[in-house]
């Protein structure tokens, strides 16, 4: 057998949802992760006319293929630097892609894993989510070495109420603390901001006890699909030898750009204008 290794770039898996219409989660990680000159696996949690912002979107479940998937990848001799996973709708995809995360790690091989906790935002969780969710995700949350939620899984997480921003930079740091106590070494919170002017990302590093805020001036627009071009940008630049801050750095940079390059008006549903952010991040 010839194993499915030696292409000589760095590989990651994207354990994801494939959404048709709506810029969001393997349609932005594949380009982006890409761009950096990255190998992309994707292994598509469902297949979806539009992502769950639409109405009634035809769903197509593959929860059944994605341990035999990856056991055939394993098999052919594939292994990964990084395995990221995504928006996850049940919790028996929630535990698939923690037997993913073990299939892969062994004396030989250890991916960085970066888990985003998508379940909600706006202080609401998605309607799929309940208790019993949440729970599986914090199992997995557990085992990621980078964890990126907003601040309304954030809260989900810790079996906090949701609080309304502005943050102060002491509930950021109490909160990626105490996140990370779960495991994570890093823990990034996107959509934190100390005031109205302002907006993006914190970040905590448990073995440095570092804490870093990267704020910009807001761009107007609230559209669908950022928070997976965050962590796209994010995982491409740490897999690449960037020190997480200047990951988040890059990573808000560029949400706000692809803000920037989609015309005010625009179907919010549909995402951001990626397609003429994109060739941006290679300048950058
Ligand atoms: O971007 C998050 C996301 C990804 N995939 C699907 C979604 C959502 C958020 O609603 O519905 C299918």
């Amino acid at each position: 057998m010839v194993p499915i290794n030696g292409s000589g770039l760095t590989r990651v898996a994207l354990l994801n949802d494939f959404s048709c219409f709506g810029k969001c989660s393997l349609t932005v990680s594949i380009p982006i992760i890409s761009s950096y000159g990255i190998e992309t696996v994707p292994l598509p949690t469902a297949v979806l006319s539009t992502h769950g912002g639409f109405k009634d979107p035809v769903y197509r479940d593959l929860t059944d293929d994605m341990l035999k998937t990856a056991q055939h990848w394993k098999r052919e001799g594939a292994a990964f630097e990084g395995i990221c996973s995504g928006y996850l709708s049940s919790r028996e995809q929630i535990d698939t892609v923690r037997e993913i995360f073990e299939l892969f790690t062994d004396e030989h091989s250890r991916p960085l894993r970066l888990v985003d906790p998508v379940m909600g935002d706006n202080g609401t969780l998605y309607g799929i989510f309940n208790k019993e969710t949440a729970q599986s995700m914090t199992r997995l949350c557990e085992k990621a070495d980078i964890l990126t939620p907003n601040m309304t899984e954030a809260y989900c997480l810790l079996h906090e109420p949701f609080k309304n921003g502005p943050y102060d930079e002491k509930e950021l740091k109490r909160v990626m603390k105490a996140l990370s106590d779960f495991g994570p070494k890093i823990v990034i919170l996107t959509g934190a901001y100390t005031d109205e002017e302002t907006i993006g990302a914190a970040c905590y590093d448990r073995e440095k006890d570092e804490t870093a805020l990267v704020l910009s001036d807001r761009v107007p627009g609230k559209y669908h699909g950022t928070g997976d071009i965050f962590a796209s940008v994010l995982v491409g630049r740490i897999l690449q030898g960037n020190v997480p801050q200047a990951a988040v750095q890059a990573a808000a940079a560029f949400v706000a750009e692809c803000i920037r390059q989609t015309p005010e008006g625009a179907d919010e549903r549909l995402g951001v204008w990626l397609e003429t952010a994109l060739p941006k991040l290679r300048q950058e």
